[in-house]
C-alpha cells in the first residue's frame, strides 16, 4: 500500500522500517528533519507527505501534535482525498479524536485510532498489540499493515475507543508499577534482599507483566527510556481528563499523577517512567539493589 508515515520518534520509526520492510511504498516526515528510514522517501512538509497516499499513518506525541498535522498551516488536510484512511498510532484525547474524525469524514476520509502497547522491543520486533477504534470494512483495508507491525488488533469499537482503552490500559501500567515500587522501597528499607523478593513475586499472583518487564532494569539501575516518563506522565493526564469528562473519579490515579509531577521536577521526564521509583528511594533514604541495601 502506499503509507504516509508521520512523526519517526522511537516508536514510529521502528513501526515506518516494519512497513518498508514488508513492501509497502512508504514516504516519511517528521517535524525535526534528518530522521531518515532506509527504503522509504522523505516530504519536507505532512501535506507533502500525504499526496497521493492510501493511508496516512501518525505516530506522534500528543493531542496538539496530531491537530497540527492534520490541520495546521502545513497539514494533511489540504492533501485529503475520498477513500483515503487515516489512521493514528500516537495516545491522544478521545474525545479530540471524535472531533478531528468528524472533521476529516466531511471528506470522505475514515479515520482509525489504533494505539499501541509492546514498547520500544514490540515496535522494532514488529509485535506490537494494537487496540483501534473504526468502522470494521475500514480496520480490514489496514490489515497488512497492522500485520507488517504487530501481532494482534483488538477492535474495541467505533472511533476513539482504540484512545478510551489505551488510556484505560496505561492507567493499569502506572498503578501496577507504582505498587510495585511502592513494595520495593519498603522492602528494601527493612532489609528484604530485592532479587530475592523479585523471586517470589514471580512464583506467586502478584507476578505481572509489568514487574516482570520492569524487575530486571531496576536491579541494573537502567532508567534509559523504553517508555519515557514524560509519555507516561502525558497518558495519566489524559486519563484523568477523559475521567473527569465523564465524570469518573480516580483517586489512586490522581495521586500517582503529583509522583509525576514532582520526577519531572526533578528532571527525570527523558529517563524512563521506572525512574518515579528514585523518588521513593530519595524519600526512604534507601536505594533498591540487587542486594539489600
Ligand atoms: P517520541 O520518541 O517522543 O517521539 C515523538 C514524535 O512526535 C517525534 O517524531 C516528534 O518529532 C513528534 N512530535 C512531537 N511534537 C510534535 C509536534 N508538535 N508536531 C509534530 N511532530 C511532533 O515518542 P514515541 O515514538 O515513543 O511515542 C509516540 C506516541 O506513541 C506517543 O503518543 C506515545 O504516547 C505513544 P521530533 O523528532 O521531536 O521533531
Amino acid at each position: 500500500m502506499r503509507v504516509a508515515f508521520l512523526g519517526l520518534g522511537i516508536m514510529g520509526h521502528a513501526m515506518a522500517t516494519n512497513l518498508v520492510k514488508a513492501g509497502h511504498e512508504v514516504t516519511v516526515w517528521n517535524r525535526t528533519p534528518g530522521k531518515l528510514v532506509e527504503g522509504a522517501g522523505i516530504a519536507p512538509t505532512p501535506a507533502a507527505a500525504a499526496q497521493g497516499a492510501e493511508v496516512v499513518w501518525l505516530c506522534v506525541s500528543d493531542t496538539a501534535a496530531v491537530e497540527k498535522i492534520l490541520f495546521g498551516p502545513e497539514g494533511i488536510e489540504q492533501a485529503l482525498t475520498d477513500g483515503m484512511i487515516i489512521a493514528d498510532s500516537s495516545t491522544i484525547s478521545p474525545s479530540s479524536t471524535v472531533k478531528f474524525a468528524e472533521r476529516v469524514r466531511a471528506k470522505g476520509v475514515a479515520y482509525v485510532d489504533a494505539p499501541m502497547t509492546g514498547s520500544k522491543i514490540g515496535a522494532a520486533n514488529g509485535t506490537l498489540i494494537f487496540m483501534v477504534g473504526g468502522d470494521e470494512a475500514t480496520i480490514d483495508r489496514l490489515s497488512p499493515l497492522f500485520a507488517a507491525m504487530g501481532k494482534k488488533v483488538f477492535r474495541m469499537g467505533e472511533t476513539s475507543k482504540g484512545q478510551a482503552t489505551k488510556l484505560a490500559m496505561n492507567l493499569q501500567i502506572a498503578l501496577i508499577f507504582e505498587g510495585f515500587a511502592e513494595a520495593l522501597t519498603l522492602a528494601t528499607k527493612l532489609g528484604v534482599d530485592s532479587k530475592q523478593l523479585l523471586s517470589l513475586i514471580d512464583a506467586t499472583m502478584v507476578r505481572s507483566g509489568v514487574v516482570d518487564y520492569k524487575g530486571p532494569f531496576i536491579l541494573q539501575r537502567d532508567f534509559t527510556p523504553n517508555f519515557p516518563l514524560r509519555l507516561m506522565h502525558k497518558d495519566i493526564r489524559l486519563a484523568l481528563e477523559a475521567a473527569k469528562e465523564a465524570r469518573v473519579k480516580l483517586p489512586a490515579l490522581e495521586t500517582v499523577e503529583e509522583i509525576y509531577e514532582m520526577a519531572t521536577e526533578d528532571g527525570h521526564q527523558d529517563l524512563d517512567y521506572a525512574a518515579t521509583l528514585t523518588l521513593l528511594e530519595k524519600w526512604a533514604g534507601i536505594q533498591v539493589k540487587g542486594e539489600a541495601a
